[in-house]
Formats: structure tokens, C-alpha cells, sequence
């Protein structure tokens, strides 16, 4: 090789590293999903393996996430809706039907819940699970029984009724800022269909709700994992597995603080949060890889194993805890999955009248 030559072929590699890793630089994938729902470490996995780097944001609540995909120009390529948000979503045009030629991880996604959420994704066309969990009643064992009398907790009477509450209104009461969480609760307590669009009925559960009103401290998403896992309050009506993380947290601060979660005897709603792809997504095929890596059963277990949800996943089962996957407050046995309603999307005008309800609740008014 001339001296010429060499320099050309030096600078050309030179040149081919330097535009590779450019490149690598400029693959890039915006993530919006529930807050404490991963394991951070998945995330930086992913960037290794792909050379795609993951903008991450977080949100607690399906509203904000609604509005932001409804303004459109939202900037994320891949979001999570609860499955009744999804699907009018999926109506209103916020999403692009998912590729699944670039998806072949699909295969180890799990009938069952495939079923499930395509009563919200007709065929699963938008959509892959990414958890799934309950919405249920967490609690300080030793509070409860020290206001109660009794840590056993089975029943939404301990928050539906004010007596019951009253008892607890000084250790501390939260509950989800989220009325499709919330109203459904108080008509299945009230021996209603939680999926009621009456506005007799739904003014019935306002009614129920404004008598514990004066006994709850705060309504909030997503600051009752520490707030139980500190000791800070006695009660939350929450997500599954974020009572489960509150555990864990107070078993590591070793405070002496005992969590425990009941899905109540009434019945107790059973959500799916779906990983989907905005309509007008910059970043269309690294939306499809992080859907696709998210897919493997190792990758999705060890979320799992983390925020203590159970996913749609079934080739990851083998790589799941054996405690989270024995736990029937997580992955549901028969007698569990008797107690769990899903929910509907609201339609419009029936939201209008929830939203009206819930702005009165949080208030008091
Ligand atoms: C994550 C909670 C997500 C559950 N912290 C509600 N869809």
C-alpha cells in the first residue's frame, strides 16, 4: 500500500467509526410510563445492547397522559395507557397500529391477558401488556390494629365506612387522585356495577365518598409508596404493586413498619397498562425495538421481580420470583381472580359527570 493510500484507508475508517457512532448517538427513544414501574437498570441494558438511547419521563396519572396525547405533538414515541384510557384513545386516532413483523418477541406474550386487553384493543393491533395489577387497600398492620382492633383487613368497609375511617383520620388516610379507580370502588362496595353510566348511581358513590371525605389526608398517586413505607400514614387505596415496593421499602429501613395489602372481599378492579405508539412518533423503528426488547422474557421478569406487578408475559414466569409469582395478590389464583371486575371506558357525556363528581370529592364540596 502507498503512503497515499494508507492515509486515505486510515482516514476512512477514521471517518466510517466517526459516522457509525454519530449515528448511534442520533438513535434515540422518547418513554412515558407510570412512575415506579421499572427497574432503571433495563433501561441502560437496552442502550448497551441497542446503541438506542431512552429518554425517560414519568407520570402518575391517565389523565395527564390523555391530555398530552390528545393535544397531539406530545414527542413520545412509545406511552402506557390503562387499557379504558387506551381504548378511547385508540378511537380519538392518538396511535399507529404497532408493526408486528418487527415485533417476533410477541410470541411469548400470554393468551390470557392477550384476551383480556382486547376488550380494549380489539385483535391487539395498538397495544403489547406491559403490567398488570389490582386496585386494593394498603396498610400499616400495626396502626390499623392499634386504631381498629384488628390488622385483618378484607373489606372495603374499613374505608367506605365513616366510622371505620374516622378511626383512622389522625395515623393518616391516601387515596388515588384517579376517579376511574375510585368511583368504580365505591359502587362495587355499594353492591353497584362499578361500570354504572347512571347518574343516579354515580351520584350515589359521590355521596358515599363525601361522608369519608373530612377522614382523608390527601389524594395523590403516587406519594403514598413512601408515605406507607415511612410510617407516615395507616391507610391507602392504591396499586397493587406499589403497596408490594412500600413493603419492601419499610422492610429495608428497618423501622419496625409492617405493609400489608388486601384486594377486598366486594371486589376489586383488575387494570392493564398497554405500551403503545403515538400517531405522529419521531422515532417509529426504535419505538418497536424497546416494544420488542421489553418483550423478552428475562427483560420483563426482572421488571417484574422489581415493581411487583405481574406482566403479560408468559415465557417470563420461569424467571419471576417464586414468592411474586406464588403470591396470589399478584398473579391471581381462582378464588382471587372471582373477586376482580374490569372497567369500561367512560363515554363522554358520562365522563363529564365524573369529572364533575370527582373535582367535588377532592374538594369536599
Ligand atoms: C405504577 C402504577 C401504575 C398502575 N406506579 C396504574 N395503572
Amino acid at each position: 500500500m502507498t503512503r497515499k493510500a494508507l492515509w486515505l484507508s486510515a482516514t476512512s475508517a477514521f471517518l466510517a467509526v466517526f459516522t457509525l457512532g454519530a449515528h448511534a448517538e442520533d438513535r434515540v427513544v422518547n418513554v412515558f410510563n407510570w412512575s415506579d414501574y421499572i427497574d432503571s437498570s433495563i433501561i441502560d441494558d437496552f442502550t448497551k445492547e441497542t446503541g438506542i438511547k431512552v429518554v425517560y419521563d414519568t407520570f402518575d396519572s391517565n389523565e395527564i397522559l390523555e391530555t398530552k396525547l390528545l393535544a397531539g405533538g406530545s414527542g413520545y414515541d412509545v406511552v402506557v395507557p390503562s387499557g379504558n384510557f387506551l381504548a378511547r384513545q385508540i378511537q380519538a386516532g392518538v396511535f399507529q397500529k404497532l408493526d408486528k413483523s418487527k415485533l417476533p418477541n410477541i410470541s411469548n406474550m400470554w393468551d390470557t391477558v392477550m384476551e383480556r386487553t382486547a376488550k380494549y384493543d380489539p385483535g391487539n393491533e395498538y397495544s403489547i401488556n406491559y403490567m398488570w395489577g389490582t386496585v386494593g387497600i394498603g396498610y400499616n398492620i400495626k396502626k390499623v390494629q392499634a386504631a381498629l382492633g384488628t390488622d385483618k383487613i378484607d373489606s372495603w368497609d374499613v374505608f367506605f365506612n365513616p366510622e371505620s375511617l374516622a378511626k383512622l383520620k389522625d395515623c393518616g388516610v391516601y387515596v388515588l387522585d384517579s376517579p376511574a379507580d375510585i368511583i368504580p370502588a365505591a359502587l362495587k362496595y355499594l353492591g353497584l356495577d362499578p361500570n354504572s353510566t347512571s347518574p343516579d348511581e354515580i351520584a350515589k358513590a359521590e355521596e358515599t365518598l363525601l361522608k369519608v371525605r373530612p377522614y382523608i389526608r390527601k389524594f395523590h398517586s403516587s406519594e403514598y409508596i413512601n408515605a406507607l413505607a415511612n410510617g407516615d400514614i395507616c391507610l391507602a387505596v392504591g396499586w397493587s404493586g406499589d403497596v408490594f415496593q412500600a413493603r419492601n421499602r419499610a422492610d429495608e429501613a428497618k423501622q419496625g413498619v409492617e405493609i400489608g395489602y388486601s384486594v377486598p372481599k366486594e371486589g376489586a378492579q383488575m387494570w392493564f397498562d398497554q405500551m403503545a405508539i403515538p400517531a405522529g412518533a419521531a422515532h417509529v423503528a426504535e419505538a418497536h425495538e424497546f416494544l420488542n426488547y421489553m418483550m423478552k422474557p428475562e427483560v420483563i421478569a426482572k421488571s417484574s421481580n422489581y415493581v411487583l406487578y405481574a406482566n403479560g408475559n408468559k415465557a417470563s414466569q420461569q424467571f419471576i420470583d417464586k414468592a411474586i409469582l406464588e403470591d396470589p395478590a399478584i398473579y391471581p389464583d381462582a378464588a382471587t381472580l372471582q373477586k376482580l371486575y374490569t372497567v369500561s371506558p367512560y363515554d363522554p357525556k358520562t365522563q363529564r359527570i365524573i369529572t364533575r363528581t370527582w373535582t367535588k370529592i377532592v374538594t369536599g364540596q
